[in-house]
């Protein structure tokens, strides 16, 4: 028995620990319940009782080496490179980075969108985004009973008379025909909401950019050639490009502009349904009835007006597959934009 304690006293002696693992590992052997030393004051009712007194003072003097062995071996690895720096920060260092955040991909279309309309011209107009049925509807030549107008579709705030959270950005640009005289060249981005059901294909809060171009003898011509302009700009040099005769309220003739798909090349894949072609926007010559609406002769004056959603086109150029990545705000899709200014 005196051999034993004295083998485990010579055990603790030599001890060391260069880790939290190893230091674990000797508190396991001699300092907790089931710990070798644990089983010697087990072992010390079967002792004699002459022997008793003397042994466990013995035994006493093993705990308490154990313990002073383990409170040498913490301070230790502290005081050393695991566990140390947090225990004695070097307060000279200058601090860590903040870790900078990295701007949102759809700033980044916004702005490229804005960038490529004011070199051709068009300036960048802005407007409420609570709005009333004149500015929203009525003025846009929707028919009263237009399906766009009900309940599923449009966020009211107000009955009666109608305030309602705008469906477009056209709003802006009625309020600016009201306002201003033609030539008008001007393009509104904002934040526009529809009330839908939340999905990776649908978002009650979205984002676009329209377009306005109101003067004498605008013609469909202007329109082609200025989105062709807008899709060779925006996306890759032999981007192709179509237009497919479309409706809308507020414009006569009507055009959607598809360009080749960015993912396949115009093979066919998921995304173009394998078409080949992907829709990035709606066109059209503006609509008499729009023009007279907000106080702009239609026999004098013509235009033009677009309007596209910032999701989409984000979509095609980083592949974006799913809207609400948009604004969950997960660090792992935002980190991937980091390179973007
Ligand atoms: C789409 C289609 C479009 C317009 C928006 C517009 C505005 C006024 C007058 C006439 Cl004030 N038109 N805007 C015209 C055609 C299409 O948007 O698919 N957007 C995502």
């Amino acid at each position: 028995m005196q051999e034993k304690v004295n083998a485990i006293l010579a055990e603790i002696g030599s001890a060391d620990a260069n880790s939290q693992e190893e230091l674990e590992q000797f508190r396991i052997r001699f300092i907790s319940k089931k710990s070798v030393v644990g089983e010697l004051f087990a072992g010390l009712k079967d002792v004699p009782n002459e022997e008793k007194k003397a042994f466990g003072m013995k035994l006493n003097e093993v705990k308490q080496a154990a313990q002073a062995k383990f409170k040498e071996l913490i301070d230790k690895l502290e005081s050393s490179s695991e566990g140390g720096d947090h225990a004695h920060p070097d307060l000279t260092l200058p601090p860590s980075g903040a870790g900078l955040g990295s701007m949102h991909p759809l700033t980044y279309v916004r702005n490229q969108i804005i960038q490529i309309f004011e070199r051709i011209g068009f300036n960048v107009a802005d407007g409420p985004e609570i709005e009333d049925d004149f500015h929203n509807f009525t003025a846009l030549n929707f028919p009263e009973n237009h399906p766009a107008r009900e309940m599923q579709d449009t966020f009211f705030i107000e009955k009666n008379p109608d305030i309602l959270l705008r469906t477009h950005t056209s709003n802006v640009q009625v309020r600016l025909m009201q306002h201003q005289k033609p030539p008008l060249r001007s393009i509104m981005p904002g934040r526009v909401y529809r009330n839908e059901a939340i999905s990776a294909r649908a978002h009650c809060v979205f984002h676009q950019v329209e377009g306005l171009y109101v003067d004498k003898n605008v013609s469909f011509a202007d329109l082609k050639q200025t989105l062709y302009h807008f899709a060779k700009e925006m996306f890759d040099k032999d981007t192709k490009i179509r237009f497919r005769p479309s409706y809308f309220p507020f414009t006569e003739p009507s055009a959607e502009i598809d360009i080749s798909c960015q993912i396949c090349k115009g093979d066919g894949c998921q995304l173009c349904k394998y078409t080949g072609w992907v829709e990035i926007a709606g066109s059209g010559m503006v609509d008499p009835n729009v023009l007279a609406s907000s106080g702009i002769d239609p026999e004098e004056y013509t235009g033009f007006a677009f309007g596209m959603g910032i999701e989409r086109i984000t979509q095609l150029k980083f592949r974006v597959n799913d809207l609400r990545l948009y604004t969950e705000n997960d660090v792992r899709f935002l980190q991937q934009f980091k390179t973007l200014h």
